[in-house]
């Protein structure tokens, strides 16, 4: 099976990012996580990009925060889906990384997740290795009929509450 990249613009922004690694371990798919800077350190951040593909990677995902180029940056640079995450912070608190990541111009794609999004990211990236992988299709299958019980058993718990109250 493709494995998963997740690529993050500064140490920083684990806290937020490590949701995004959690999420794709959960379903048992294999993720490599790297700091690379589309400023700091961008030959780093393109070769990775550029040989990502021959190396086994099905999908990148790529969070910064503050002018976030990086997500961009990595699309430039292969053909392998992207998910960008605006990570939260700066004088703009998140805003101006969730434009620079969402708004690429026509050309090269970034599928991108709201600001801190990295559960979804994790999830979308998963669902895009499922599309050839029914094994991973049947977890998410799963996984979204978990979700639901809980939602269910929770309305199933308000009602007896308020019922209670009701006396
Ligand atoms: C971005 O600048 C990083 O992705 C991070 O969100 C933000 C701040 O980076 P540090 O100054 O914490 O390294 O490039």
């Amino acid at each position: 099976m493709k494995k998963i990249a997740v690529i993050m613009g500064s140490d920083s922004d684990l806290p937020v990012v490590g949701k995004a690694i959690d999420t794709v371990k959960s379903f048992g798919v294999e993720c490599e996580a790297h700091v690379f800077s589309a400023h700091r350190t961008p030959a780093e951040a393109k070769a990775f990009a550029e040989s990502a593909e021959e190396n086994g990677f099905g999908v990148i995902i790529a969070a910064a925060g503050m002018a976030a180029h990086l997500a961009g940056a990595i699309a430039a640079s292969t053909t392998l889906p992207v998910i960008g995450i605006p990570v939260r912070g700066g004088m703009l608190d998140g805003l101006d990384a969730l434009l620079s990541t969402v708004q690429m111009p026509p050309g090269i794609p970034v599928a991108t997740v709201g600001v801190d999004g990295a559960v979804n990211a994790g999830l979308l990236a998963v669902e895009i290795l499922a599309v050839s992988e029914p094994e991973l299709k049947e977890k998410l299958k799963a996984k979204r009929a978990a979700d639901k019980a809980k939602v269910l058993a929770k309305d199933a718990a308000l009602e007896e509450k308020l019922a209670a109250m009701r006396g």
